[in-house]
């Protein structure tokens, strides 16, 4: 049984993991506390980069020689393997580790068996502590190791009445700053951002991140680390002066093979096959496209049509709607045609969270199983 100390500990541990997002892929985010043999912190430490150490191997070097007799508190496994960095079951052993305490057994076959390494050097271990919570900090990386393609979170922005812009097609702003501001901390935590050619015609979006503070990847202008911006362009109809290809962050252009070709300044062109069926390009390619580029999370931002083809492929993960007590009417819904024609087929969801913004409501959903 694990200790009130250890339970501390590892909450401790999964706030540390969060500090993690947007910034481990491919890897996975994960936080680690080492009490000392008293069952007092001793250090702390977290995964920041891929190819950097380990959250285990941050926390053995602040805990120093207090880790000798003590317990490692951890969210993930410790690591078997040697790969960018050594094992941690054996630094943890080489700090006088006696016992470990694990949230989630580590499903990269390449790098599980930490938990045999440590038992079996007479290390007490014990798992599944918190698991439901640490599962959820690493969502992205434990869905993309399951599926083999990145996680998909589906985020929209509504009236009450599910339209995401007016008649005239206007849409700035449906949502308050308070809502505007989430979108932004998703966005930092995403690997990549992806829009329709749709979206870009009608809102030339930018889709960088403001205000976030990071370590890895491309930084912009603002020195923000920045998600891969991707836009799907079947036609490739991108206007050279779109915003997205300002330059200040990567930037993916997915177009058909048949397209046109496309020389663009500020982008990168990739090209895909289209659809089985329906219009754009074919979802599961586009996937395994940002897969082989170490993408392992996805905010799909818009719009309608991009979102139904997403839906209808079952490529979503999460849904993440910002509703406005707002009503407009008429105008484009948050969701265009998603394969779904009768109420039977409708796709059900489990609400996970709804959290009042400011004047909006964030309801977070994810797809009730089958
Ligand atoms: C991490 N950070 O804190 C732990 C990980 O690419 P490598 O060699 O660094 O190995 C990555 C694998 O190690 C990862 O997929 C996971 O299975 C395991 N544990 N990885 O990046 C960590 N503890
Ligand atoms: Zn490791």
């Amino acid at each position: 049984m694990a200790t009130t100390a250890e339970a501390e500990a590892m909450r401790r541990a999964i706030a540390l993991a969060a500090r993690g997002l947007g910034h481990t892929s491919p890897n996975p985010v994960v936080g680690c506390v080492i009490l000392d043999a008293d069952g007092r912190t001793a250090g702390e430490g977290w995964h920041q980069r891929a190819g950097g150490p380990h959250a285990e191997v941050h926390a053995l070097r602040a805990a120093g020689e207090r880790a000798r007799g003590g317990t490692a508190v951890v969210t993930l496994e410790p690591c078997n393997h040697t790969g960018r960095t050594g094992p941690c079951a054996q630094a943890l052993l080489d700090a006088g580790i006696v016992r470990v305490v694990y949230a989630v057994a580590d499903p990269n076959a390449k790098a599980a068996g930490g938990a045999a390494t440590l038992a079996a050097a007479g290390t007490a271990v014990e798992s599944g502590l918190l698991a439901d919570q640490a599962a959820a900090v690493n969502e992205a990386w434990l869905t993309s190791m399951r599926f083999g393609r990145p996680f998909v979170l589906w985020k929209y922005a509504a009236t009450l009445d599910g339209r995401s812009a007016a008649a005239d097609g206007t849409s700035r702003w449906i949502t308050s700053a308070e809502s505007r501001a989430d979108v932004h901390r998703l966005r930092a935590e995403s690997d990549a951002v992806v829009v329709g050619s749709g979206t870009l015609r009608a809102d030339d979006p930018h889709l960088a991140v403001r205000g976030a503070s990071g370590s890895n990847g491309a930084s912009g202008s603002n020195g923000a680390r920045q998600p891969l911006r991707v836009v799907l362009d079947s036609k490739a109809t991108i206007a050279p002066d779109a915003r997205v290809l300002d330059g200040t962050a990567p930037t993916l252009i997915a177009v058909a093979e048949d397209a046109p070709a496309v020389r663009l300044a500020g982008a990168e062109t990739v090209r895909l096959p289209r659809a089985i069926s329906g219009p754009g390009l074919d979802i599961p390619a586009l996937l395994g496209e940002l897969h082989g580029r170490g993408i392992r999370s996805v905010l799909l931002e818009g719009g309608p049509t991009l979102a139904g083809a997403f839906l209808a492929a079952r490529a979503v993960d999460k849904v993440v709607g910002y509703l406005a007590p707002a009503l407009l009417g008429a105008g484009a819904p948050a969701l265009a045609d998603a394969g779904i024609t009768t109420i039977t087929q409708a796709l059900r969801l489990e609400l996970t969270d709804v959290t009042r913004l400011g004047p909006d409501l964030r309801i977070t959903a994810v797809p009730a199983p089958t």
